[in-house]
């Protein structure tokens, strides 16, 4: 029997390697598997694992008077009886002393792909069953989307993505795909909850054999892989909507836009064709605000308007200063183009940001594990944290709502690690001294169990068994143990199972099931679910042996809109028009400064158009070889490193004026904090900006104000795109960079642990 191991970024088999050890190959259905999986196995087994559980010294000492050490403490290690005495006291005492809103469990984070060990299924279920938590709402991806899209083409997120036209259609009639943002081949690797094949690379060759000519429009030329033969313009970051703002002002001076398919289909264009017209949004204003020339930029309008055009946007787009914008903008700029509703065109949000845009089958919504109900209605929109903790009790804006930041005493985390996702780390670090309590389940020794007071070591996906069940992938597939458990992690049900019987409700989280029961009860919602669509699976012993089970989900080559299209009266969209709101009264209603009525142009609080001290803008895309933080530690994402820095991106020029070269170690400062990078000097990158991808382990020296393996997170700014959104803006960042002095660079230790 095959056993496979399931992950974010693909399925592998799990075979006899040397010495007797286990090694992975990729799986043989995946016609491009991704290299930096095969990690995992080295990974899960070095020095990094926590071994068992830990207890940070101070909080053992003075229990929760003493979090000014959080983070530079050194943890003692205890029994798993000690532990969960200790953990399981302490959310009793902060439930019974501030009750359950006291505690944060919003957890954001990817954790591992299997749906029953999902880790934020694991703590939903439990704090659920534990009277509540507070939470957040929205993904650090793609928060400005999720808030502003209802609104303008009143449908989620979610949705959204799944409604994307396939590859297989914009290959039979789109000519021309505008790619702001780029559609690099490298995000596609992953797609949460699993991967078992590949599909973005083939779709993009279909769409360049028939023809499709592409576009890149981005800082970054390696954006667009070199099979799409692209042409490139580069863009100052955070300007995407002052360029189609142009183009669209030029569509309305030459009275050449789509206007039957405006009328028809959309709410308020007069209005926002007044704002372009009166403020005189042209090709000069453009220029000085993009850093394109004007001939490049009629040029492109004379593309779009001649070219049967999708516009298609990366997400990146949206995680900067005012990131609903672009988004908005882009979808009316196709509206313009009247090619929405067709296989020619219209807009896209994410092709090749993950595996999944543009795939051609019908989903099927799988069951979760059950997690109940959380009786407190407390939340934040996830990239408020630090906020948060600096502000309880305070009043803040979000989605034409008044809200208030909760107190919080306590936090558990388990899947996530806001040390790699979240912005201004250093403010970050005071604020998460506040709450009284830090409980994480973690697998390795990262910053996120640095900066804990409870750590329990959790399993990695090798050492369990698991179900990977994305509605966004055609196939199921058996995630099967294959290692023992580390020393003596366990898994994260395990963990809270554990917490919920020193609490007094072990049966109903358990209700009397262990892992293979769950997973076999999963496996049997599906079978029920599938009926309904007329799909016959096999039992659960059958699909366990064979290791996967391909769902005969139908075909369906997707059009965005196609019903719509067809017929508005009778398939409106969930507007309060019915249409695409190119105005939406509800938005201008709420009167904010930050949101009007239709897409506009903002200045960002940091931008290559009005630099000072800091004259380079940062961008800090995902990294290539890993997902986030998770497997920094492995071989191919060190590989990569400088000297044990994550390597930077700088134009040859910027690098000239500064005296740096390939191979140097820099030093990436702002007033923000400063962070350790190696300088690899590239043309990929326009002038003026530098790229420092997600991931790098947060290691702070705190005497030294330096953090030293270049997290770009240190540099980035916390503050939300809008008040509409309050979406995180790490792309909006400006940064100098000089070579590293000698006596910085020895300080480094990579990777040390904080053991006792
Ligand atoms: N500057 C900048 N910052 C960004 C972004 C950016 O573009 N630029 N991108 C943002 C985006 S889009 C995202 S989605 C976030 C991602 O942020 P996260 O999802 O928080 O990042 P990960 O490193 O994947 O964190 C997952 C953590 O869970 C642990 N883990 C994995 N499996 C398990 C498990 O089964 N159980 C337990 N207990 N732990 C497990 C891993 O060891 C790891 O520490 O980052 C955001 N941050
Ligand atoms: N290998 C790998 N793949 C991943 C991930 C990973 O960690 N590793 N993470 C996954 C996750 S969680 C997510 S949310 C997606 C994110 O998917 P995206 O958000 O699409 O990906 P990014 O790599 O952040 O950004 C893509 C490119 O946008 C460009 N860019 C940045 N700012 C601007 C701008 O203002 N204007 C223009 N025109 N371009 C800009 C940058 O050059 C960058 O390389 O990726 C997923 N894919
Ligand atoms: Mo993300």
């Amino acid at each position: 029997m095959s056993k496979f191991l399931t992950t974010h970024w693909g399925t592998y088999e799990v075979v006899e390697g040397k010495n007797s050890k286990i090694a992975l190959k990729p799986w043989t259905e995946d016609p491009s598997p991704t290299e930096f999986g095969l990690g995992l196995i080295e990974a899960a087994q070095d020095e990094l694992r926590i071994r068992q559980p830990y207890i940070r010294k101070g909080w053992l000492e003075k229990k929760q008077n003493n979090s000014e050490k959080r983070g530079i403490d050194k943890f003692l290690p205890v029994s798993w009886d000690e532990a969960l005495n200790l953990a399981s006291q302490e959310l009793k005492r902060v439930k019974d002393n501030y009750g359950n809103a006291s505690i944060f469990a919003g957890s954001y984070g990817w954790a591992s792909a299997g749906r029953f060990h999902h880790a934020k299924s694991q703590v939903n279920r439990f704090f659920n069953l534990f009277g509540g938590f507070s939470s957040s709402y929205q993904s650090y991806s793609y928060a400005a989307a999720q808030t502003i899209l209802p609104h303008i083409i009143g449908l989620d997120l979610y949705s959204t993505l799944e409604e994307h036209t396939s590859w297989n259609e914009l290959a039979k009639e789109c000519e021309l795909i505008v790619m702001f943002g780029g559609m690099n081949l490298k995000n596609s690797k992953v797609s949460s909850g699993g991967v078992s094949k590949h599909n973005v690379e083939a779709g993009m060759k279909k769409c360049i054999d028939n023809g499709v000519k592409f576009i890149n429009i981005s800082p970054l030329s390696s954006d667009a892989p070199d099979l799409l033969k692209a042409e490139q313009i580069h863009i100052r970051p955070n300007t995407d909507t002052a360029l189609m703002l142009t183009l669209a002002h030029t569509l309305i001076k030459n009275k050449n836009y789509d206007k039957s398919f405006i009328k028809k289909y959309t709410e308020g264009f007069d209005k926002f064709a007044e704002y372009v017209l009166k403020n005189k949004l042209d090709e000069n204003w453009c220029s000085k605000i993009t850093g394109i020339s004007t001939e490049t930029i009629n040029n492109l309008s004379e593309k779009i308007i001649s070219k049967k055009t999708l516009i298609s946007m990366s997400w990146s787009l949206q995680r900067a200063s005012r990131g609903e914008q672009p988004l908005w903008m882009g979808i009316a700029l196709a509206a313009m183009l009247g090619n929405i509703g067709t296989s020619g065109g219209g807009f896209g949000f994410g092709y090749a940001s993950v595996n999944s845009t543009g795939d051609d089958f019908r989903r099927i919504s799988w069951p979760h594990l059950p997690q109940g109900i959380n009786p407190i209605k407390d939340f934040i929109p996830v990239a408020r944290i630090t906020d948060m903790l600096e502000n309880p009790g305070k009043e803040f804006l979000y989605d034409g709502k008044k809200l208030i930041y909760p107190d919080i005493k306590l936090i558990y985390w388990a899947g996530g690690n806001p040390f790699h996702h979240h912005q201004d780390l250093n403010r970050l670090v005071q604020a998460w001294k506040k709450p009284q309590t830090i409980i994480v389940n973690e697998i390795w020794w990262n910053s996120q169990a640095r900066h804990a007071d409870i750590i329990f070591p959790a399993n990695t996906a090798l050492e369990r068994n698991d179900i990977m069940l994305n509605p966004r992938d055609p196939i199921i597939v058996a995630n099967h143990k294959s290692m023992e458990s580390y020393k003596e992690s366990k898994t994260d049900y395990e963990i809270f199972t554990g917490l919920a019987n020193k609490l007094g409700f072990r049966e109903k989280f358990t209700e009397n099931r262990n892992e293979m029961d769950w997973i076999e009860f999963i496996w049997n919602e599906c079978i029920q679910i599938c009926k309904k669509h007329e799909i016959e699976m096999p039992i659960f012993s059958d699909f366990w042996k064979n290791g996967f089970f391909k769902v005969k989900t139908p075909i369906d080559n997707k059009i965005m809109f196609k019903e719509f299209r067809h017929n508005p009266i009778k398939f409106p969209l969930n507007t309060p028009s019915g249409k695409i709101e190119i105005f939406s009264k509800t938005i201008s209603d709420f009167n904010l400064k930050d949101c009007l009525g239709y897409p506009s142009w903002f200045e960002p609080y940091e931008w290559l158009g009005k630099i000072d001290k800091y004259p380079l803008h940062l961008i800090s895309n995902q990294p290539k070889y890993r997902l986030h933080g998770q497997l920094d530690n492995s071989l191919y994402s060190q590989k990569n490193k400088i000297n044990g820095r994550e390597p930077i991106l700088i134009n040859d020029n910027d690098a000239r004026d500064r005296n740096i070269n390939s191979g140097d170690i820099v030093l990436v400062y702002n007033k923000r904090g400063r962070v350790l990078a190696g300088a690899k000097v590239t043309n990929e990158i326009m002038e003026g900006v530098v790229n420092l991808s997600t991931g790098a382990w947060f290691d702070p020296d705190y005497n030294l104000k330096l953090e030293r393996h270049g997290n770009p997170n240190v540099l980035t700014k916390d503050v939300g795109t809008s008040s509409l959104s309050q979406g995180p803006t790490a792309n909006t960042t400006l940064v100098e960079i000089k070579k590293a002095e000698n006596e910085i660079i020895s300080k480094v230790e990579i990777f040390k642990t904080l053991e006792n």
